[in-house]
């Protein structure tokens, strides 16, 4: 079996409304589709995506870059395509786009092997379990107003989730302690809260607000600080019961090794595109099982369920509806878990109708 050729098709998704987080303000996202075709009549799908669609083109030139690291090959050597491309972007850095790119070949490539062999990936894998754990991210973003938030968590929870996320990183500190409280008070004890502050805060911010939150019972503190600091989490990590989770602004398993060594984080959030593909979100959440340390797979949910439906340290997959529309299927919630899919491969495929009414 041989990968003939890399088709590419650039779309942008629009918001409804634009959506404010403390550090990114969007109106769209852009996705650089990979198709993978073989001499089998298989095609691996897969895709990466860029806030805004800014940069659209580059991360599309990235892709087709390593072009000659999928075609020719047989699909099952996936390690060697992934090695092959990691070799030849030392010098470009193993980060960023060029990881990015990475990412999207490895992930169609074992799409292409479960579509092959006609099995799901999470068994392929090795699976343990059927149903993976969510919460709701697609929501209760610091643009909104707190009706509008409470609108929401009702409908989330309607909509089958028993967990949600809620942005903080208000520029007055009591604003976020005032929209926790309130939303705690709405959706009672029984819903799991959820808080991400996009790396807005100061470490003494961070523990500053934290103490206040304690008394509602989030189960995580994401990002509380930048991203690269890690010291920071790790202050705000141990002055702090509410576990501290971080990880999607990192790169790889040496990403992951950072945090892990610097004790930063509770639970780890690798994301697909910045991970490294299935190959290296599979050995990221190998390295953190060695610590009992769990993951939280960031975006990226349909894709994300066959790696929470085979790795027994990932607690729970972020769904973000956003791609949603791109593919025919649509992901089954129910209890606050989503179905993981029997189908091959990754067990979603792209609807052609909407995806060329979203070429750009
Ligand atoms: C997030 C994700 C995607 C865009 C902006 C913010 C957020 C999350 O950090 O974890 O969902
Ligand atoms: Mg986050």
């Amino acid at each position: 079996m041989k990968i003939t050729h890399l088709k590419t098709t650039l779309v942008e998704i629009p918001f409804d409304l634009p959506i404010k987080t403390a550090i990114h303000d969007m109106r769209s996202i852009g996705c650089v589709l990979v198709e993978l075709e073989t001499d089998e009549g298989v095609t691996g799908e897969s895709y990466s995506f860029t806030l805004n669609a800014v940069g659209l083109r580059a991360l599309h030139e990235m892709i087709v870059g390593f072009r000659h690291q999928v075609e020719g090959r047989n699909p099952y050597f996936v390690e060697a395509a992934w090695t092959g491309a990691w070799n030849e972007m030392n010098p470009m850095g193993h980060q960023g786009f060029s990881i990015a790119a990475l990412s999207a070949l490895d992930t169609a490539c074992w799409d292409i092997i479960g579509k092959a062999v006609n099995q799901p990936l999470h068994k392929i894998f090795g699976a343990c379990r059927e149903e993976v754990r969510t919460y709701a991210s697609g929501g209760l973003w610091l643009s909104q107003s707190m009706d509008a938030c409470l609108r929401e968590a009702d409908e989330f929870v309607s909509q089958g989730f028993r967990s949600m996320k809620i942005r903080l990183g208000s520029e007055n500190p009591a604003d976020d302690v005032e929209r926790v409280r309130e939303i705690r008070n709405h959706v009672g004890d029984q819903v799991e809260l959820l808080s991400d502050a996009n790396q807005a805060l100061s470490t003494k911010q961070a523990i500053r607000l934290g103490r206040e939150l304690e008394e509602f019972n989030l189960g995580w503190f994401e990002e509380p600080v930048a991203y690269h600091d890690l010291k920071g989490h790790a202050e705000v990590r141990a002055a702090l019961d509410i576990p501290v989770a971080t990880g999607e602004t990192e790169y790889t398993r040496y990403g992951m090794r950072r945090i892990i060594e610097a004790a930063a984080a509770d639970i780890l959030m690798p994301d697909l595109q910045r991970i490294g593909g299935y190959t290296e979100f599979r050995r990221s959440a190998a390295l953190a099982a060695s610590y009992d340390i769990p993951v939280s797979s960031h975006m990226f949910t349909e894709h994300s369920l066959c790696i929470a439906a085979s790795e027994s340290n990932c607690i729970s997959v972020e769904h973000m509806p956003w791609c949603s529309r791109l593919f025919n299927e649509e992901m089954e919630i129910k209890d606050g878990k989503i179905v993981v899919p029997d189908r091959p491969g990754t067990g979603f495929t792209f609807d052609r109708a909407e995806v060329r009414r979203l070429a750009r």
